[in-house]
This record gives C-alpha cells, structure tokens and sequence, in this order.
C-alpha cells in the first residue's frame, strides 16, 4: 500500500495488485464477485468478494480439487486455467475457462460462490478465452477468442448451433477476451485486441441480434495505454459490470513495469478498475491511473482501508488458505497442518525446484518493495524460502545440514552466490525485494556507483533488488543482494508473475509461520 492513502473520493489501482490477470466481474444484488486466470498452479481461479468494487477479499478458489483441475506436472510453465468468465443466471453462478494444458474449455456452477463448485462439463470447442452470455429465449451462448460464437447447452457441453462469426476488433493482433452483454435493446460485444502486452486495447461492437451484425463503435479501441507515458500498460482484457446505484465500471489487466530502458514488470499483469460512461449509447473509459478519482454519485467505491501491514500465517487452521497456491498441483501426501499442530509440515518427493512438480507452497508477490519471512526447522531435509517465476527463474535461501545458502536459477545459469553455517533446528529467513529509485538521465558513472541502490551485480537502473537475510544470534545477516530483472516476465516470458514459496526437495521440514509484509513507500 502506498503511504500516501487516497480520500473518499478517491480509490487505488490496481484493486487487486500482483499476479491477477484476465479479470471477469458478476454482481448479485450488491454483492460483486471477481474470478482471474491462474495457470499452472493449484488450486485455480481464485475467487473474491466486494462490497465497494475496490476492497476484495478471496473467498476461495473455484477448481480446488484434483477432479477438476488436471495440471499435467510435465505441462509447461504458463499453461493450465486461462481467462475465466464468470456469470450469475437462473440462481447459480456459472463459471468457463479453459485448460490450456488438456486443451479443452470447462464450466462449472456453484449455489455459494464460495464453493462447492461443480464437477466440470466440458466443452470440445477450438480457441481460448470462453464467455457465457444467455438470450431472450434463455438460450446460452459460449463466445470464444476469434471472435465467434456457439449456442449450448451448458449442462451437458453439447453444441446446438454455431460457429457464428461475431466481430473480430478493429484489425489489431489477437482479438480474444470477448465478453457479450444486453444492455437495453442492445447486444454489446466487447473484444481486446493487441496482445497482451504493451499493445493491448479494448474494443466495443453492438448488434440488435445476438447473431450479428455487429456494428463497430465510433471510437475503437475505447481505451488502450499504446504508446503512451501512463505509469500503468498494457491495459485490456475488460469486464463491465454495472454497480448497485447505477454506475457502470470496468475491472481490466495492466501492468506496472519499473527501472529506466526498458522496464521490467515483476509483479505479473495485475487487476484494475475503471469507471465507464456511456455517451451516445456507446462506453467511455479511460485512462487507468494508480490513484483513480470516483465519479461524483457513485457510493459503490470507497477509500481502501490502511494496509494492516501484518499478513502473519501461523498454520493454526484447520485448512491452509485460499491464497496459498503449489505449481503443478498439491498432492494430499505432500502437506500437513496436523503432523506438528500448529506448522506447516512438507514432504519432498524427489523433485527439485527446477522441475515441475517439486512440493511448493506459495503466495503471491503483490507489493513491489515487500518482505516475506518464515522460520522454518528442516529436520534432516533441505528445505526454504523462494522467490519464482517458474521452475527456470527463481531465488532461493536454502537450509540444510546446519548451512544456510543463496542461490539462483536463470535459465541455463545455476549458482550459490552466498553460504554461511547456522545452528541445527529452526531457523528464520527473509527474502526483501526493493524498487529502485530511478538516477536521473545525466548521472554519471560514478554516481552510480556511489549509488546506495547499487549493490554488487545490481544495474542500479533496473527494476528492483532481491536481498537474502538470516537472522542470527547478533541480529539479522543479509547473505546476498541480487539483481530482480531475472525474475521478471521480460526474462522468463509467460502470464503469470512472482511467488513467494516454502519448500522442500529432500526429506521433510515444518515451518511455524510465514510472514508477507508490504513495505510502506509510493513505489508500492
Ligand atoms: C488470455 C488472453 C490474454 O487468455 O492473455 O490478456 C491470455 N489477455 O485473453 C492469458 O492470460
């Protein structure tokens, strides 16, 4: 959170920081409810709730059984849950996605969002990115990237019409992330297009019939950062949602990079919130800002309350939370919250960090400059705390036979950069990473290296500093400093963003709590 806390009519984006991408957005009454992609981790599609459209909370993960998710551990990193849609139709809450890694789409319903969710109906249907959208018969209609559509039945997955070409954006790369809605005597059609990186923009169409023609809006794409200054890029992969009193908004992915040329993001494609306004029947929005002003008359936002700065887990529940995610999946024999009551218990399998499939526990990064910390006893094992990107990017401060080490994993490279003896039995590490402060264009060579932002092997104008701590009987010991770039999207590609794991590769280990701490700084 940022030092500097908005006021009432003010709110901050991103409204769900970190790796959350693809947001789709339902409101029941005046409850919202938000679901984002996640790929290779288990479990998948996180779930929130909101009052205020700003404050979310995660209630759950919608496919949080084995039954429902097959994560194939040989599946490559970023593949697995895309862009989910969820709806609200009929009493039940309706939830499509595609898993890229068995190449089929799924939909599942749920009476409490909050779970159960349904065993899966699969749907053999080309492209990504499925949406539902019902028509004045209560026919359903799933709308795919392409963009095209096809009548179902969605308790059974067959198809009952279609393909039905929908409108495709204005000629931009990928037009995917389609999204229908009957807005008056309107089909609206909205598409992203571009890609989802800098390029990315959001694009509106409407029809009077949901099978088209689709009649593009007057100014298309609607809202796009393209080849702009906005500290916020990448904007697109829209849901509208209309709030309680009336005002309409839209939740979309963007990004924050940091460092001088190029940026590097870090923290992956985080959710944002727009309001929109409709003039001459077609939607206005933009642009997206870190600290967005509300609308006059719009009581569905509210200020986000002060960080509470304490985000201790103390493994004392009877279930691990829903914000805790494993790559590849979490086998049952893997974890434990009841071998030693009140810790978490690990079980390697054989894997290392390297490959998928190793036994991994993780939250997301969502600050730029935090602090994750956890004391951890790794009995006869190997075990600790990472900071990933995948299984060929990553950080880690590991413990094992009375030495604790740095090391790191990029790409090809594999190296110790730091080891030091600590006593047997547990022990506290903390991974910190540190947004750099940007030298102006016309600093020389040697205020970069008087820079105090300039440890060894860092490039002071990249993104970030990733420091590797322990804590010893004369305080804490920082082992190492590296460079964040190497755990960037940039560097190791793909959708997703950082984690902070505990983990073990050899026998077993407990850890008695794990602590995530935003530092409080604008840069956050
Ligand atoms: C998603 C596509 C996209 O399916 O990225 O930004 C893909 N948009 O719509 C993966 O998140």
């Amino acid at each position: 959170m940022s030092a500097t806390q908005p006021s009432a009519q003010t709110y901050r984006n991103p409204v769900l920081p970190g790796f959350h991408p693809d947001p789709s957005v339902c409101r029941v009454g005046e409850d919202y409810y938000l679901v984002c992609s996640s790929f290779e981790y288990f479990p998948g599609v996180p779930i929130f709730h909101s009052r205020d459209l700003v404050n979310w909370r995660q209630i759950g993960n919608v496919l949080d059984r084995a039954g429902q998710l097959d994560l194939a551990a040989d599946a490559d990193a970023s593949g697995g849950v895309y862009a989910p849609t969820i709806r609200h139709h009929d009493g039940r809450f309706w939830m499509v996605t595609t898993n890229v890694s068995i190449g089929r789409h799924l939909i599942v319903t749920a009476t409490d969002p909050a779970g159960p969710w349904s065993d899966p109906v699969y749907l053999d249907l080309p492209h990504i990115d499925p949406s539902l959208a019902w028509d004045d018969n209560g026919d359903c209609w799933v709308t795919v990237s392409g963009v095209e559509s096809y009548r179902i039945d969605p308790t059974t997955g067959t198809v009952l019409e279609g393909p039905v070409p929908m409108w495709s954006g204005t000629g931009g790369q990928y037009p995917e992330a389609p999204h229908l809605y009957r807005i008056g005597e309107w089909w609206y059609l909205l598409v992203s297009e571009g890609g989802t990186h800098t390029g990315h923009a959001v694009s509106v169409a409407r029809s009077r019939d949901i099978r088209g023609p689709f009649e593009p809006g007057p100014v298309n794409p609607f809202l796009t950062h393209r080849s702009t200054n906005q500290p916020v890029q990448a904007t697109g992969h829209a849901d509208l949602v209309q709030a309680v009193d009336g005002s309409w908004w839209m939740v979309l992915l963007g990004i924050r990079a940091k460092g001088q040329w190029p940026p590097y993001h870090v923290l992956g494609r985080e959710t944002f919130l727009v309001p929109v306004r409709w003039v001459d029947g077609w939607p206005v929005a933009g642009p997206v800002a870190e600290v967005m002003t509300a609308p006059a008359g719009s009581p569905p936002v509210q200020a986000a309350p002060p960080d509470p700065g304490d985000h201790r887990d103390d493994f004392d529940g009877a279930g691990l939370a829903p914000g805790w995610i494993s790559p590849r999946g979490r086998p049952e024999k893997s974890w434990s919250l009841t071998e030693r009551p009140g810790w978490l218990t690990l079980h390697a399998d054989g894997t290392t960090l390297d490959r998928a499939g190793a036994t991994v526990v993780a939250r997301r990064q969502q600050h730029h400059d935090c602090r994750a910390s956890v004391h951890v006893d790794p009995g006869a094992g190997r075990a600790g705390l990472t900071l990933r990107v995948d299984e060929a990017h990553h950080y880690d401060l590991e413990v094992s036979d009375g030495t604790v080490r740095v090391l790191g994993r990029v790409g090809p490279f594999r190296q110790v950069f730091a080891e030091q003896r600590v006593p047997a039995g547990g022990v506290t590490l903390t991974i910190a990473t540190r947004t750099h402060h940007l030298l102006p264009p016309t600093a020389t060579a040697a205020d970069q290296v008087a820079s105090p932002e300039a440890p060894f092997g860092v490039r002071p104008a990249g993104c970030d500093t990733v420091s590797f701590e322990v804590q010893t009987h004369d305080g804490p010991v920082v082992l190492a400093e590296l460079d964040g770039r190497y755990l960037s999207t940039e560097v190791a590609a793909g959708f997703t963003g950082r984690v902070f794991g505990m983990y073990v590769t050899k026998g077993s280990a407990a850890f008695d709590w794990f602590d995530y701490l935003p530092v409080p700084t604008d840069r956050n």
